[in-house]
């Protein structure tokens, strides 16, 4: 199979299961890029390349959906090496202003070059000639590049879900210019805000030879690279949607009965990722608990968390850390059916997470630096009515694009706390004002135009 538009992304979209009776069958996985790319991939048809998610085993492609699927194989090594390490222990903290620490290791950036060669080898062979190839994300960073030498012939983008770090930090990685000049293949690289476009052009100037003008990489007398912002949105109106429909109505009714109709909620829904400030946001709603200015038996305060890494080091800490704040705050401020934090670690299908947007009285999304962060959007489609209140952290990408939400610094824990309460408790006219603002920010700017943005650009780069 060949097609005339190509995704390419670390993982496929989907999740293999298997039922009682051993019949397997594929199902959309969760998580921001696929939440994101799944309805454009829905429109234009083509295929996916990607990973599916079991290590050392082959799989045929196969159609899902109006695509192709087009698995790619790692093996538990490569896994290990080019996913945990080198993606997620060495890029991931350096891209999110080391919130950890990054390693280095000379043996995980070999397995990572390795694998962006599979993955760019993957999808030269099933490209069109003159097809449209999209690449995704930091762990592919090199195969712009590595595509551009097999098929000279094919229009590149890249698209960066995460925040491209100051040339501060990203110098620290002893394979810098590697990375700039993988990234220099594609035909338009595109980063969630405009900061990150501009950081990756000082470093373009800094450490390579390739001249720079108006956001345009010279990279060779045939080819050149634009670098610029596309920030990243949601299915708006399939969110809204979803959250109108009975059955989420009747969900969300029975979510509040089951919480025991507490007056007031408090929400958090994050991958389970040292990035999303999850042991400041406790501790800070802990405290409030502590002094009295939140009552326990009238409010909830409800977090959940997929799942998220779990092989990986500083995310076995961080859900220890997470398990025993929680423990600690409930043990301590809970009486019998009033725990104060009801805490879930796992994922939901989608018709429960707009059930959840739809009590929450305030939504807190503090991050300590994110991309974009999808959850903050989806809260402005679902909640209904005008009443309910986003606090958002001003590192999270979408602080750029949801200036009326209730900005918080998720490092100040006292801020945090006067905004919380500020959230819960101003005037309705004041709440209402910043919703709807919010509103329309989010159902002009979809998810649909931000995949026309991007893909029109690309075509007349
Ligand atoms: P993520 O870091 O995964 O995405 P985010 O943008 O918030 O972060 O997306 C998370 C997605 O997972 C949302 O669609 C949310 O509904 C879903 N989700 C979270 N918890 C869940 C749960 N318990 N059950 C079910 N679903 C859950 C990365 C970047 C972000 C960027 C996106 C898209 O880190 O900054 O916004 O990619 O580019």
């Amino acid at each position: 199979m060949t097609a005339s538009f190509v995704v390419v992304a670390n993982r496929l979209p989907v999740d293999r299961v298997t039922d009682e009776s051993g019949e397997v069958s594929w199902r959309t996985s969760p998580g921001g890029l696929v939440t994101a790319l799944e309805p454009v991939m829905r429109s234009h048809g083509g295929a996916w390349v990607g990973w599916h998610g079991a290590p050392d085993e082959e799989i045929d492609g196969f159609h899902h959906d109006g695509y192709d699927i087009v698995p790619v194989a790692l093996s538990s090594q490569e896994h290990e090496e080019y996913y945990e390490g080198f993606s997620n222990a060495t890029l991931w903290p350096l891209y999110h202003d080391t919130v950890a620490f990054p390693e280095f290791h000379r043996e995980w950036w070999l397995a990572y070059q390795h694998v962006n060669r599979r993955f760019a080898e993957a999808a030269a062979a099933v490209a069109d000639e003159g097809a449209t190839v999209w690449v995704q994300d930091y762990q592919l960073q090199l195969v712009p590049r590595l595509l551009r030498e097999l098929r000279p012939d094919l229009r590149i983008g890249f698209f960066l879900h995460i925040p491209f770090p100051p040339t501060e930090l990203f110098s620290q990685l002893p394979w810098r210019t590697d990375i700039i000049e993988g990234l220099l293949g594609a035909d338009l690289v595109g980063f969630q805000v405009a900061g990150g476009a501009q950081n990756f052009l000082r470093l373009v100037r800094n450490r390579t030879p390739h001249p720079v003008e108006q956001g345009r990489v010279r990279v060779s007398d045939s080819h050149s690279c634009v670098a610029r912002a596309y920030p990243i949105s949601i299915d708006t109106a399939g969110f809204a949607a979803l959250a109108e429909e009975p059955e989420t109505i009747a969900e969300s009714e029975q979510l509040l009965a089951d919480l025991g109709n507490p007056k007031r909620i408090f929400l958090g829904v994050d991958r389970l990722d040292y990035t999303k400030g999850l042991r400041q946001r406790i501790r800070a709603m802990g405290e409030l608990f502590h002094e009295g200015k939140l009552d326990p038996t009238e409010t909830v305060y409800l977090q959940v968390a997929t799942p998220s890494r779990e092989r990986v080091g500083e995310y076995m800490r961080l859900r220890d850390d997470i398990d025993l704040l929680v423990g600690r705050i409930n043990s301590e401020m809970g009486s019998v059916g009033h725990p104060p934090i009801v805490y879930l670690h796992k994922g939901f299908p989608r018709r429960t997470m707009a059930a959840m947007y739809r009590i929450a009285d305030v939504m807190l999304v503090t991050p300590l630096r994110d991309g974009m962060n999808l959850v903050a959007k989806e809260y402005v489609a679902c909640h209904p009515g005008n009443g309910g209140a986003l606090v958002l952290s001003e590192f999270a990408g979408a602080a750029r694009e949801l200036r009326q939400a209730y900005s918080v610094n998720p490092y100040d824990l006292d801020g945090m706390k006067g905004v919380f309460m500020r959230a819960l408790n101003d005037p309705y006219r004041e709440r209402s004002k910043r919703m709807r603002a919010l509103k329309k920010q989010v159902s002009t700017h979809t998810i649909d135009r931000w995949a026309d943005n991007f893909l029109g650009d690309l075509a007349s780069v």
